[in-house]
């Protein structure tokens, strides 16, 4: 059979982008020893202000590319630019999404109409208004074009496709809840153990950003909003019309003074002085013999779906996880004592395995 040449673009080099370049190199070497009828060529490598491209589509070396594209001193193309270049390209083209951003989720619609298929962890063209939701999938339907986003949710954990399987095999589903955040997983984990007494709040929010684990500003982990655009996508995919993630309850484990403070420092610093809240939800769990977590939940029947603290038995899964592990629970018909998947949630190297898992699912697709 003859081999179909597929170019592929990768916007987005930072800790998931630049460990998926480095996957490529190897998915690569595999689809030529297995002698795969997919060829890959990178045409394209983007961060925001960085281009490294092949105006004439011979394909980039895979080697280093996240250290050529920091030395590249070619002009810096525009998103319009780079879907003119892809959808001008002699074979179907593949866009990868390893931003954050949300005016490129908002022209997936276009991208997917021209032809150009879209493989991406970025949750905001999912978590986003349901009408941008809708016009992914029409277009895409539309033009053959194949999207996947398995690392929007649960970075590598086989989470997506887990559902959609679910659904297209006609199981219904009934309940999915679950643990969906790296950093509340090791928030809770530290601050409110199964065993032993825990460190104070503050200092457990101090420790898991000096470790990396929080956003710059511990603020947008603590605000529920992350967690709540993961339930927003598998919400849909349960068949949830859910109109965006502020429609429906999120907590928000910020205290009400501190929400304006003006830097994520300045927010660290003043924590302490409302410890005592989160310790006595804390203790009046415990007087239960229970721990609380931060968890999500989407009671397909009821359509309801919410993001927030709950008190759980210490024998409980969601309880024992550890680390800044994820877990998701789904209740279905046929899963009457729930499928659970649990790993790592967070981190360059399973998320950026969940978006080659995918590339390797469209290039079988194409
Ligand atoms: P970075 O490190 O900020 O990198 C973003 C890159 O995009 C930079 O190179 C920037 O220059 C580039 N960029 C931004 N706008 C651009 C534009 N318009 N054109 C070209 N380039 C542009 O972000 P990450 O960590 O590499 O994340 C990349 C994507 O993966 C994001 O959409 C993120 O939400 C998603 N993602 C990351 C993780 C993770 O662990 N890092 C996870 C899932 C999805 O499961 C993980 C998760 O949810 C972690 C979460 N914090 C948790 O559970 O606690």
């Amino acid at each position: 059979t003859p081999v179909k040449d597929v170019f592929i673009a990768v916007i987005g080099a930072g800790g998931v982008g630049k460990a998926f370049l480095s996957q490529l190199e190897g998915l690569s070497q595999r689809l030529a020893t297995q002698s795969s009828s997919r060829k890959l060529s990178v045409i394209l490598v983007s961060r925001s202000t960085k281009t490294l491209y092949s105006p004439q589509y011979s394909p980039l070396p895979f080697d280093n590319l996240s250290t050529k594209l920091a030395d590249s001193t070619q002009q810096t193309l525009s998103l319009t630019e780079v879907i003119d270049f892809l959808a001008a390209a002699p074979a179907k083209s593949i866009l990868i999404d390893n931003t954050s951003s949300q005016d490129v989720a908002d022209q997936y619609p276009q991208v997917l109409a021209k032809g150009i298929s879209i493989v991406t962890p970025n949750k905001k063209a999912f978590s986003g208004s349901f009408k941008l939701w809708q016009d992914i999938f029409s277009s895409a339907a539309a033009s053959g074009a194949k999207v996947y986003h398995e690392s929007s949710v649960g970075a590598g954990l086989p989470v997506i496709s887990t559902l959609k399987d679910l659904v297209e095999t006609g199981d219904e589903v009934t309940k999915i809840e679950g643990v969906f955040s790296g950093t509340m997983s090791f928030l809770f984990n530290s601050f409110a153990p199964t065993e032993g007494s825990g460190g104070k709040w503050s200092a457990e929010v101090t420790k898991a950003k000096e470790l990396g684990y929080t956003e710059p500003d511990p603020r947008d982990d603590l605000n529920g909003l992350d967690v709540a655009r993961k339930l927003t996508i598998l919400a849909r995919l349960a068949g949830l019309p859910v109109e965006s993630p502020t429609s429906f309850p999120v907590q928000s484990l910020i205290p009400k003074e501190l929400e304006s403070v003006a830097s994520g420092d300045e927010f660290l610093q003043k924590l302490p002085e409302f410890d005592s809240q989160m310790e006595d939800l804390k203790n009046a769990a415990e007087k239960e013999g229970k721990v609380i977590r931060f968890v999500g939940s989407i009671d397909v029947a009821k359509k309801v779906v919410k993001v927030g603290l709950e008190k759980f038995d210490r024998s409980h899964p969601i309880a024992a996880l550890k680390g800044s592990d994820n877990i998701i629970s789904f209740t279905t018909k046929r899963y009457a004592s729930p499928l659970i998947i649990q790993g790592a949630g967070a981190g360059g190297d399973v998320t950026a395995a969940g978006v080659t898992g995918d590339l390797i699912k469209v290039l079988e697709r194409l």
